[in-house]
């Protein structure tokens, strides 16, 4: 680290963040677990979490429903998003992994009968996607589904529908010239004219997975085209060290925040590059999030911990961590970059460990909670990385923090009708709110993880299908319908490898085709003479199932940009590969857990080569824009 001495304040804040590093490697070194979770509490554990849920749910159901969202303390409801049952919806598919047929039911045939969205309401287009359209489109492929084992007999499609017309609606918020969509849109009247046109990147660049698979339920392609168009129309605009900003005009396309980094306002953006690749099959997505993690490994990544930097000089901005970061060890699990998620969730919960809760924002130079950033929400995401974490490792040090998880949650958080948001983790004062994704994900997460432990026996780790989880936690499967539909490469500006027929009429799973890529990713092939309609089935053959579940494929060689010399991505093996639980052995043992290791999707041969070599910590100015738009 190499420190400016003519200016004591940031000699002091750079040996802040040296001593920090320090103390997080000694927090590696020494483990965080005492006394281990043996299997019969595990199931205890689940069995408590079990009851978290319906503690919740149950206050929601009694005091809130139909309104949003449930006040815990007051035991209230209010509308938070736009007057729909908010919780309700967000909580589908957490009843079915729960096995609970009785509320499954009833819940999905009261939507079905009493939801509609011809409202004038104008409405987040993040937040109505993950929650809304993804929690109805997860019970959907539940309800109607026998292999689930949650089928429910008189159910028609009602959630499709209602998922269809709510997408619909949101199409006009779509309509500008980046084709990065406006970050609020009128489900009546399409957008306001007065909407900001300043959208967060994580708010554009999180709806490929819910409007994806939307298309291929419905055949209609435009859901999938218009979401794409808007990853592509903000990864053209990253800047020449591959990073993007946190906000950006979508009109002009010109960042007005440039703060790069993993968590707020940019977090989802790189989760869905890499789960629309798994979940759709489409290369152009596991290309940009290569390059995209790359350079995060590279400019942001300061083991274990993850700053925020300026997107164009790469100069530290923000010495914080925030507590949207907590996912990134679990989308690292998925990618088979566990080394530094191992390390990175030590540092994480270190934190946790500090105050019972992570805050917001925690200054990585001052190691105290950052100043305005002192609550905790519920949030899930140190919670969902210490699942994946959990299932790929199955080291018992996961358990050990899931106890650590469910006891502040039990002492802290737990309220007359439900949780309560914490609005200070120093304090621990309790406020009387409760976030929709607390059933969403927390509890979720929470509940995968012990029973996990206790005998896989859910949908997700023993289900019909291998499933990926949407930023909000819903089940989204791999079947054939959604994963093996070949439909986006005949879209407008999508691409097909050049042999492509060749190697769907190959018999050979292991033969590996060239994949044509272009580098920049705002210069793509484009079918002009193609309908957009009409194209669904294929026209561009892609992958047979085998290949699809263990394929490997070749890059080409690629040139770097003339303009950034910087190392080779992280990930650098190109085989994928999902693993089946089946040749991992459930433990036997009274006293604990073995630590095996067990991959779970993984991009093989993957290994972190985040070059630290002697970056300038140099603090600057955080470059801030007048509005905040992001709200997760
Ligand atoms: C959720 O709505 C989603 O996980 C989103 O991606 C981030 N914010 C919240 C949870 O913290």
């Amino acid at each position: 680290m190499i420190l400016m001495e003519s200016n004591k304040l940031r000699w002091g804040l750079c040996y802040a963040i040296f001593i920090s590093l320090t103390l997080s490697s000694l927090v590696r070194d020494l483990g965080v677990s005492a006394e281990g979770v043996n299997p019969r509490e595990a199931k205890q554990l689940r069995d408590e979490v079990r009851e978290m849920f319906y503690h919740a749910f149950d206050g929601y159901m009694n005091n809130a429903f139909p309104l949003d969202e449930l006040r815990p303390l007051s035991c209230q409801g209010e509308d938070t998003l736009g007057g729909y049952a908010l919780t309700l919806i967000d909580s589908l598919d957490t009843l079915a992994l729960l096995g609970d047929r009785e509320r499954f039911t009833s819940s999905v045939q009261w939507i079905g009968k009493n939801l509609q969205f011809n409202i004038n309401k104008t409405v987040s287009v993040f937040e109505t996607t993950i929650r809304v359209l993804g929690g109805l489109l997860s019970a959907h492929l539940i309800a109607s589904d026998y292999a689930t084992g949650m089928r429910i007999p008189s159910y028609d499609n009602e959630l499709l529908v209602l998922a269809e017309d709510l997408a619909r609606r949101m199409l006009p918020a779509f309509d500008t010239p980046t084709g990065i969509p406006y970050g609020s849109v009128n489900l009546m009247y399409g957008v306001d004219e007065h909407e900001s046109k300043i959208t967060s990147t994580a708010g554009g660049g999180t709806l490929t997975l819910e409007f994806g698979v939307l298309s291929r339920l419905t055949n209609d392609p435009v859901f999938e085209q218009v979401a794409k168009n808007a990853v592509r129309g903000l990864w053209a605009r990253r800047s020449t060290l591959d990073l993007v900003g946190a906000h950006i005009n979508v009109f002009t396309g010109e960042w007005t925040q440039k703060d790069a980094g993993i968590g707020t306002s940019i977090d989802s953006f790189y989760e869905y590059l890499l789960k629309a690749y798994i979940l759709f099959g489409d290369e152009e997505y596991l290309y940009i999030f290569q390059e995209a993690y790359g350079s995060a490994m590279h400019h942001l990544h300061k083991d274990p911990w993850y700053v925020e930097v300026n997107m164009d000089s790469g100069a530290i901005v923000w010495p914080v961590f925030n507590s949207l970061q907590a996912f990134w060890p679990g989308l690292q699990v998925l990618a088979g970059d566990v080394d530094p998620a191992i390390r990175t969730h030590t540092a994480f919960f270190s934190v946790w460990k500090r105050y019972g809760f992570t805050p917001e924002g925690f200054n990585l130079a001052t190691l105290s909670v950052q100043y305005g950033q002192k609550s905790y929400p519920l949030r899930p995401e140190l919670i969902e990385s210490t699942y994946w974490l959990y299932k790929a490792t199955r080291d018992p040090r996961y358990l050990d923090a899931g106890r650590d998880f469910v006891a502040s949650l039990q002492y802290g958080a737990k309220c007359p009708c439900g949780y309560c948001h914490i609005t200070d983790v120093e304090l621990h004062k309790q406020e009387d709110h409760m976030e929709s994704f607390f059933l969403a994900e927390t509890v979720k997460y929470l509940w995968l993880l012990f029973d996990l432990a206790v005998d896989s026996d859910n949908l997700v780790d023993n289900g019909p299908y291998k499933y990926i989880f949407s930023t909000e936690g819903h089940l989204l499967p791999l079947t054939p319908q959604i994963s093996l539909a070949r439909e986006h490469c005949s879209y407008f500006g999508g691409y097909c490898p050049r042999n492509a027929t060749k190697f769907e009429q190959s018999n050979d799973d292991h033969q590996v085709p060239e994949i044509e890529l272009g580098h920049h990713s705002n210069i793509y092939p484009y079918h002009e003479s193609f309908p957009v309609t009409g194209l669904i089935k294929g026209l561009c053959p892609r992958l047979s199932h085998a290949q699809k579940y263990g394929l490997s494929y070749v890059l080409p060689e690629k040139t770097e940009r003339e303009d950034v010399k910087r190392p080779k991505p992280v990930i650098t093996s190109r085989s994928i590969v999902l693993v089946s639980d089946q040749t991992v052995e459930k433990r036997p043992q009274e006293e604990g857990f073995t630590s095996e290791s067990e991959p779970i999707m993984s991009i093989s041969g993957g290994g972190s080569s985040s070059d630290q070599t002697g970056q300038e910590l140099t603090l600057l100015e955080s470059e801030t824009d007048d509005k905040r738009v992001y709200s997760s």
